[in-house]
């Protein structure tokens, strides 16, 4: 089926199923450590795997994404920080346009220049407006981008960058306060964003504990992405994922 996997965010959205995506930095892993993650993501039933990062110093991520595919069944979605960090061995890839930014590069150059190799990978492409969110210190992400993110308490800047970008055609919103982030986005951001976009809504950077996950997929997140803290415990992802999925589905 063309766009297998939008369709699956899609129809997740309609039903008020939430999902949990965890997001492996190939730098930050080892095959053993891939593994464990694996093992524990398949227990607990993980929807998605992103892989990617703003930065990626390391070369190995054919053979992370390898290792991955060859071991499980959940899909694996490209999040990338450039247009180097594109496998033709994931499943899909988000393509992220830096919305919430100013920088040409990120919103259409970079996609110009690569856009002969990402349509030969034959990955699912899923058009992303992707909307950085102040989250207390600069990230990588901040950084990098050279882009200032959106005030964390400006819901208003943030519900009319999100209804541009589904206007532009964007198929997923993907607000994200950075990896690491000292502050996750707040539920009233979510909220007004949420209930009035159509498009799915992922939400990710610096959500640490289970509570905070369930809160924000009751605001209205339809995706939660969590990094940072599933490295430092891996034993995390099953906490987020039975408070995620244990929101009741509706269709
Ligand atoms: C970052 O949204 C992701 O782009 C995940 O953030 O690593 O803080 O969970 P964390």
């Amino acid at each position: 089926m063309k766009n297998k996997l939008y369709q699956n965010f899609v129809k997740n959205k309609q039903q008020g199923k939430k999902s949990l995506a965890v997001l492996i930095d190939p730098d930050k892993v080892d095959a053993y450590k891939i593994e464990q993650l694996i093992t524990l993501a398949t227990n607990a039933k993980v929807d998605y795997l992103l892989v990617g990062g703003s930065l990626i110093i390391s070369s190995n991520l054919d053979e992370c994404i390898q290792q991955i595919k060859s071991s499980c069944d959940i899909p694996v979605i490209l999040f990338p920080g450039s247009p180097a960090q594109v496998s033709k061995y994931a499943d899909a890839l988000l393509y992220l346009s830096l919305v919430s930014g100013r920088n040409a590069e990120l919103l259409i150059g970079q996609h110009v220049v690569s856009a002969p190799f990402v349509r030969k990978s034959g990955l699912e492409i899923m058009p992303t407006g992707y909307m950085l969110i102040d989250g207390g210190a600069p990230t990588t992400v901040s950084y990098i981008s050279n882009a200032t993110p959106i005030p964390s308490d400006k819901n208003e800047i943030a519900l009319c960058t999100a209804l541009a970008s589904e206007m532009l055609g964007m198929k997923l919103i993907y607000m994200d306060a950075g990896s690491g982030a000292k502050r996750a986005i707040t539920e009233s951001m979510i909220q007004m964003v949420s209930s009035q976009i159509e498009v799915p809504l992922i939400i990710g950077g610096g959500i640490t504990d289970p509570e905070k996950a369930y809160l924000n997929c009751k605001a209205g997140a339809d995706v939660i992405v969590v990094g940072n803290a599933i490295e430092k415990d891996p034993a995390l992802i099953k906490e987020m994922a039975t408070a995620i999925h244990s929101l009741a589905v509706t269709a």
